[in-house]
């Protein structure tokens, strides 16, 4: 039998943390051998929210090695950039044309970026959801990695999918696979370092509220340092009244590779002054090989343009058969 088919991806807005890493691409890693794997940078999602076009290419390609680095196995997975297969933009103006715009205007995303954005809010933001239901659909992905904030949208995916199979499609044959969520049954959440109660963001205007992968020692140490805690001794999980104590255990739990048991045990007499460099050196020894990983990686850039170069090939392969297939249902005159 076929592997079941699994697609993800992370925006290029900038450089990527603890959060995507524990949350996103470490566990891609875990699971990428049970199934075949389209993983992307979303450079087209990138602009969605105000960008610097000066770091957008940089930034996608630095992913790229990090991806790798992270352990991504070009045996079972397929790594490329968004915007270099058409089809993803093709396919999302096919989708906007039988989308309701209540069904975007309901997005809870879209309603929180679109708040800080103000009046200037463009119509990509809005939009935002289509595109991610191509990026989806184009590959007949079975299962979609999900974490609590994209629930939404996948769900939306799975509605434009119904939407255009009763329309367009025949009983038996739908023209778009209908996809399913794979949800972890324990969800890396990582939070800022300044704000227990917020997620570890790229767009977040301080660097100081993150860890970056390529962050170097030094720099580990001192955000570290520097990060929120609060005056109570002893340090335990799950409190609410101290989010940040939780955030910083669970941190130090997921690098250390310890159960939450033995976390909790070790760290209930400490204090931050004894914790804090325990978790800057455990950060930096995680760190470490994929940091060195990176550096061979990049000192190979023949290599990394050719994964990437094969990468939309084979993207672009299976892509542009699933819009071939929905052209075809729409009526459209096939090129001559
Ligand atoms: N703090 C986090 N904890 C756990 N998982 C996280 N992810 C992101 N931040 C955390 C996971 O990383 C994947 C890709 O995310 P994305 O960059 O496409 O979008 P995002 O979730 O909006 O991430 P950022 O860093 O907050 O980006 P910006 O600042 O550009 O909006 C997803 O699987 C996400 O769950």
């Amino acid at each position: 039998m076929s592997k079941q088919r699994v697609l993800s991806g992370i925006q290029s807005t900038g450089k990527l943390h603890l959060g995507n890493y524990l949350g996103a691409i470490a566990n891609w890693v875990e699971i990428q051998h049970h199934y075949e794997n389209f993983f992307f940078f979303a450079d087209l999602h990138a602009i969605t929210v105000p960008h610097d076009p000066k770091v957008l290419a940089a930034n996608t390609y630095n992913m790229a090695a990090i991806y790798l680095a992270c352990g991504i196995d070009l045996d079972c997975s397929t790594i490329f950039v968004q915007s270099h297969v058409s089809a993803h933009s093709e396919l999302t103006w096919l989708l906007n044309c039988v989308t309701p715009l209540n069904w975007l205007e309901r997005m809870i995303q879209f309603k929180e970026k679109a708040l800080k954005q103000g009046e200037n809010v463009g119509v990509g933001l809005l939009d935002y959801p289509v595109l991610m239901a191509a990026d989806i659909l184009l590959y007949d992905a079975d299962k979609v990695p999900v974490g609590e904030d994209q629930k939404q949208h996948l769900e939306l995916t799975r509605d434009i999918a119904g939407r255009i199979n009763d329309k367009f499609g025949k009983k038996k044959e739908p023209i778009l696979k209908v996809p399913d969520p794979l949800i972890r049954s324990e969800g890396a959440r990582v939070m800022s370092l300044a704000d227990g109660t917020k997620k570890m963001s790229k767009s977040d205007p301080s660097e100081l509220s993150r860890i970056e992968i390529l962050d170097p020692p030094d720099v580990i140490k001192r955000k570290i340092k520097k990060c929120k805690t609060d005056p109570i001794k002893g340090l335990t999980f799950d409190d609410p009244e101290r989010p940040e104590c939780h955030n910083l255990l669970s941190l130090y739990q997921l690098l250390s590779g310890k159960t939450k048991a033995e976390v909790a045990a070790e760290c209930q007499d400490m204090g931050w002054g004894q914790f804090k460099p325990l978790l800057a050196e455990t950060t930096i020894e995680a760190l470490r090989p994929i940091q060195e990983k990176y550096g061979e990686i990049m000192d190979n850039k023949d290599y990394l343009d050719s994964v990437l170069r094969d990468g939309a090939a084979k993207a672009a392969s299976v892509a542009n058969q699933t819009l071939a297939r929905v052209k075809d249902a729409l009526g459209y005159l096939p090129p001559l």
